[in-house]
């Protein structure tokens, strides 16, 4: 460790760039402290985080009852496996169906992992209790749809980086327009072999795309008429992200299957969990799913915790308010600015919309200023800047954020 005492973020840069596979494109800045809503750099110069890890810090960063949990439990027993029981996961599990409301849980550790397991469950439940015949089951996705990163869950994305060389993909996926209530009903009309519909609340990846008001309840209910699964992945607007606990709750949907990750354990340790059920969850049986870290006690034990945090500190009326404010801010500063043409979003999920092409780099020059000026976001898709800070921020330092966000587009007006 003795080298990395007087290294510099250059040096730390230069490290990844050499022996890390280039799999990202991290704006430069080199972070090594967290708490609630700031971060630090190597050489101690203090940020606003307006990422949020993607939305897994959304109790801040290091929140103390969360890293005490995990501490605590990582000191007892740390895992078993599922081929035993250990004393966190009932009870964890008793806490998180009753938490959402469903009767059973699967416990996963990644995003993508509990899409699969959805995906998995969605398929055998068509053919065990729908009855579609063997091999002839088709989930519906959107298009710009973002669901992670396996082989399979890349067959049914249209983003050519994220897909292109990476075939053969597996079949079984219809993808429709996203907020299309009409292209939902006619797929499910002309196909007698839909298991279930996969969608995001609120499209994350695409740019922050908040559906129409209306579309999630009524594709809702069209699945209900036509008995298929609707499957929420609410891996990065669940959590009170959005000003509710879900962002179905907007809506008063609940899911059929409902997909959680990143901030189930306020990104303090990998969790993820697949709620549903009995009629659905219990078609999986000993045997046919599983994995050597899902539900081990450690994650059990953080989870609650950082479940526990959302309730006690209220993040979803936090974010609601907080959200509104902001983008009132946004729009007031819009209304007189070339530079920035749209805010859109729910709670603390938003994006700025920056006037240039998609391929320029105008917005990613913005977030580098935006960095020298004390605050960290990134770019998406080219010229949308996302900004989702943790829940645990107050209305004063929110209102500094915005100051530094104006000011500094204010530096690329035209
Ligand atoms: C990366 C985006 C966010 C997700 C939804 C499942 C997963 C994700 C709705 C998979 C993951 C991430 C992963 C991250 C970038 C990121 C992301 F820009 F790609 F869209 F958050 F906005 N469902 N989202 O958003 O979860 O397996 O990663 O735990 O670097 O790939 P995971």
């Amino acid at each position: 460790m003795e080298v990395l005492q007087n290294t510099t973020s250059q040096d730390i840069i230069n490290l990844e760039n050499k022996y890390g596979a280039h799999n990202y494109h991290p704006l430069p800045v080199v972070l090594s402290k967290g708490k609630g809503v700031y971060v630090w750099d190597v050489e101690g110069k203090k940020y606003y985080d307006f990422l949020s890890a993607y939305s897994a810090v959304n109790q801040g960063h290091c929140h103390p009852k969360i890293v005490g949990a995990m501490t605590k439990q990582a000191e007892t027993l740390t895992l078993t496996s599922r081929a035993f029981f250990n004393d966190q996961l009932g009870p964890y599990e008793e806490y998180l169906t009753k938490y959402f409301g469903f009767d059973k849980v699967l416990p996963m550790n990644t995003g993508a992992e509990a899409v699969e397991t959805a995906l998995k469950i969605t398929r055998k439940w068509a053919y065990e209790i729908k009855g579609i015949p063997e091999n002839q089951a088709e989930i519906i996705v959107c298009d710009g749809n973002f669901h992670g990163r396996t082989t399979t869950i890349i067959s049914f994305s249209n983003d050519e980086n994220a897909r292109k060389n990476f075939g053969p993909y597996t079949d079984g996926f219809i993808s429709i327009p996203y907020d299309n209530i009409d292209a939902l009903e006619n797929v499910l009309q002309n196909n007698r072999n839909i298991a279930g519909f996969l969608v995001e609340p609120i499209q994350g990846e695409a740019g922050v795309f908040v559906p129409a008001e209306g579309y999630l309840a009524k594709a809702k209910a069209l699945c209900e008429k036509y008995n298929v699964l609707f499957i929420a992945d609410e891996v990065q607007t669940g959590i009170a992200r959005t000003g509710q606990l879900l962002a179905v709750n907007h809506e008063n949907v609940q899911p059929d299957v409902l997909v959680l990750g990143k901030a189930i354990s306020g990104g303090v340790y990998p969790v993820s969990a697949v709620l549903a059920n009995n009629a659905i969850m219990n078609v999986i049986k000993p045997g046919q799913h599983g994995s050597t870290f899902g539900g081990n006690p450690v994650a059990a034990a953080v989870a609650m915790a950082a479940l526990e945090v959302v309730k006690d500190e209220k993040l979803a009326e936090n974010a609601e308010r907080l959200g509104i404010i902001f983008r009132e801010k946004m729009q007031e500063y819009i209304n007189t600015s070339n530079i920035a043409t749209l805010v859109r979003g729910k709670g603390l999920l938003n994006a700025v919309v920056i006037n240039d092409t998609e391929d320029s780099d105008t917005a990613w020059n913005i977030c580098m200023r935006l960095r020298d000026n004390g605050l960290l976001a990134k770019p998406t898709h080219g010229n949308i800047i996302r900004f989702a800070p943790p829940l645990v921020m107050t209305e004063e330092e929110l209102l500094d954020c915005t100051k530094i966000i104006i000011n500094t587009l204010k530096e690329f007006e035209k």
